[in-house]
């Protein structure tokens, strides 16, 4: 008998940063999987999270009877399924590495996150220093975040990049998506970018599977309404 393909319980694109972590590490893993939206903010959200996560949180994968919750434990299981896919680097150092900055993402950076929520369909242009993100920006620990996420970067790429524009060099790995929600708020927020974070984030966002999910966001953003996916989370 045919086994069922695995299925991942994901938000709404423009703003679920832990499902779009989720979704992309499935990607990476080369299983075939269905996807099913559970919007948030709706009346009966919080009943449906409860019938199909043990947390209360998404992302979920379902492998027939195994739920998985938690981004990391995701990505792991996957890679248990898929240990020559790309979630993670071949080389066993490089890979230790990858789970060291995943993990940092995982647990830090609280500041930058709650200042600075991700909306992959909001701008905030500046032009001639107008209209300003520096309250946004000077907000407790925001700077320091934004410099520590800039320091993985750069030391991750300098130590396992070369050969490519990824954070382990050629290939786009989970770590990779792990920060593409950062990446992506570096746009929407228009934060100051020393050049070669400029490079990163261009090259994390246009990785064939995020564009693929940065445009689903786009097209949910035009079935629910522009002005209302742009104005929260
Ligand atoms: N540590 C969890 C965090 C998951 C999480 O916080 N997910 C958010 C959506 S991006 C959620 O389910 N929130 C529940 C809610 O807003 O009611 C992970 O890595 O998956």
């Amino acid at each position: 008998m045919a086994q069922k393909p695995l299925r991942l319980i994901i938000g709404g694109k423009w703003s679920s940063t832990w499902t779009m972590r989720g979704w992309l590490a499935v990607m990476l893993s080369g299983l075939p999987f269905e996807e099913e939206t559970l919007f948030l903010s709706r009346p009966d959200s919080k009943a449906r999270l409860a019938e199909v996560s043990p947390t209360g949180r998404i992302p979920v994968l379902i492998d027939g009877a195994v739920r998985i919750t938690d981004t990391l434990a995701i990505a792991e299981y996957l890679w248990e399924l898929a240990p020559h896919s790309a979630i993670w680097p071949q080389d066993r150092l490089a890979r230790a590495a990858a789970r060291m900055v995943s993990a940092e993402m995982h647990a830090h950076f609280n500041d930058v996150r709650a200042a600075l929520p991700m909306n992959l369909i909001k701008r905030w242009p500046i032009r001639d220093g107008l209209p300003s993100t520096v309250k946004l920006l000077d907000r407790p620990g925001v700077r320091a975040d934004i410099a520590r996420v800039e320091a993985v970067w750069r030391e991750t790429r300098k130590t396992w990049g070369a050969g490519g524009p990824y954070l382990f060099g050629a290939e786009f790995c989970f770590a990779d998506a792990m920060f593409a929600p950062m990446a992506s708020r570096f746009v929407t927020y228009s934060v100051p970018m020393a050049a070669d974070t400029a490079d990163y984030v261009e090259a994390c966002l246009h990785h064939p599977y995020v564009a693929q999910w940065r445009a689903g966001a786009e097209a949910q953003a035009d079935d629910i309404g522009r002005d209302l996916v742009a104005a929260f989370p």
